[in-house]
């Protein structure tokens, strides 16, 4: 494991302290544990103290609270140069000026271009699109059987689908979606040595400012062409901030909804009798969709806000200059919010459109509704074309990638039937 930073020696961390796993061996189990260590809990990020917050109530309220920023500049631990470029997780943090990392009217300036694409309404105009694309996946799933007949649904289907979606939206050609996959599965990673990843993360910024100056010259029409032409309260984005929001939305438009839609095959196929209902129309897509999300999250840890002043949540007070997380995968599973039964995965469960997946407050995901249009998309055509379509290895046997944000999975061996 690469882990050359050490933030806090191992007795500054409070006993209660939950170290998380860079490998992911057992998500259920630290999901739990999040969960018992309280309301507000210490944890550790390759050697990086923070809290976070497991509990649907008080998150909602924490990520309404302008006291927390996303302004790295605000972190004690950034600011003293404990935290540097070598800890493997300032990627999430550092990610350049964009709707991301700014706040308050700076951020309604940076977002509201891009919340306007993708409401609901917008995106009708795009379902056709995604819907072939979805067709040509199925086709391509079918050929990609091997002699066993056993094919990987996430390499050969729940990955490209989200690439080709986002792309298409952001004007990123199909020759580049291949390049763009490998270098984020390797940001993502935990095993990616850290000058690695600084490296990549470059040549993905020389990437996007270069496609910002092409749409600049010559504009067409997708919404990196829209925000370059934007004016935002008389006041156009710069190029940093263009760059800065089409990095966020291909980085978040591809690499989250893969994690719905496999997680979603998966809780399906080890519930037979709830896929029997869909299939049988006694539940409709929609429910697996929330359902999934609220249970299985594609985004187990969202890294970070901090408190410009000292807040106080229950016993515990997130001090002036600390981070906070939000674990989401931990707060969808809250017996508070979803009944004691909050571990089951039940899409006739009456609160499972009441999750906060998609977060809450002013940063919520500005790509909800197309991640709702996709796997409303996928899921059915998925089931449609392959009836039959099951697991080629024991459900256990499936093993999650080394993200430490990320709810993803290495691989999702099926067969087709
Ligand atoms: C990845 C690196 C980058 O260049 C830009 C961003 C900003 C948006 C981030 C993204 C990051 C990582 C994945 C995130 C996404 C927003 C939503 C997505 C955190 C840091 C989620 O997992 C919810």
């Amino acid at each position: 494991m690469n882990c050359p930073h050490t933030a806090a020696a191992p007795a500054d961390r409070g006993a209660g302290t939950v170290v998380i796993d860079p490998m992911v061996q057992d998500l259920d189990g630290e999901t739990a544990r999040l969960r018992d260590a309280g309301v507000l809990a210490r944890i550790d990020l390759l050697g990086v103290p923070a809290w976070t917050v497991t509990r649907h109530a008080e998150a909602r309220q924490l990520l309404l609270d302008p006291r927390l920023v996303k302004d790295i500049d605000a972190w004690d631990l950034w600011r003293s140069g404990t935290v540097t470029h070598a800890w493997p997780l300032i990627g999430m943090i550092d990610a350049g000026r964009s709707m991301f990392t700014v706040d308050g009217a700076e951020h309604r300036r940076l977002r509201t271009k891009t919340s306007q694409a993708l409401t609901p309404r917008r995106l009708e105009a795009i379902r056709p699109e995604i819907e072939k694309f979805t067709q040509e996946l199925l086709d391509a799933l079918d050929a990609a059987q091997g002699d066993d007949g056993v094919v990987d649904l996430k390499a050969v289907f729940a990955q490209p689908l989200p690439m080709r979606v986002v792309g298409m939206l952001m004007g990123v050609d199909e020759s580049q979606h291949a390049m763009l996959t490998r270098r984020y599965k390797a940001f993502f990673s935990m095993l990616t040595p850290q000058d690695e990843r600084l490296a990549l993360l470059a040549e993905l910024d020389v990437f996007y400012t270069d496609l910002v100056r092409e749409k600049t010259a010559r504009p067409t029409d997708d919404l990196t062409s829209a925000l370059i032409l934007a004016e935002e309260g008389g006041e156009p984005l710069t190029e940093e901030e263009v760059v800065g929001n089409l990095k966020a939305m291909v980085a978040a438009g591809h690499e989250t909804t893969i994690g719905l839609v496999l997680n979603a095959v998966r809780a399906l196929l080890s519930h037979p009798d709830q896929l029997r209902k869909v299939l049988a129309g006694e539940a409709d897509w929609d429910a697996v969709i929330e359902e999934t999300l609220r249970w299985d999250t594609p985004t187990t840890h969202l890294l970070m806000r901090f408190a410009t002043e000292d807040i106080t949540v229950g016993d515990e007070v997130i001090r002036k200059g600390e981070g906070l997380v939000v674990s989401y995968r931990a707060i969808g599973r809250d017996i508070e919010q979803h009944g004691a039964d909050a571990d089951a995965f039940d899409i006739t469960r009456p609160t499972r459109n009441r999750h906060m997946t998609f977060g809450h407050g002013p940063h919520i995901c500005p790509g909800a509704a197309l991640s709702r249009v996709e796997a409303g998309i996928a899921l059915p055509a998925l089931f449609t074309r392959f009836p039959g379509l099951r697991l080629a290895v024991p459900d256990e046997e499936i093993t999650k990638l080394p993200v430490m944000t990320q709810n993803d999975m290495a691989a999702f061996p099926v067969l087709l039937g």
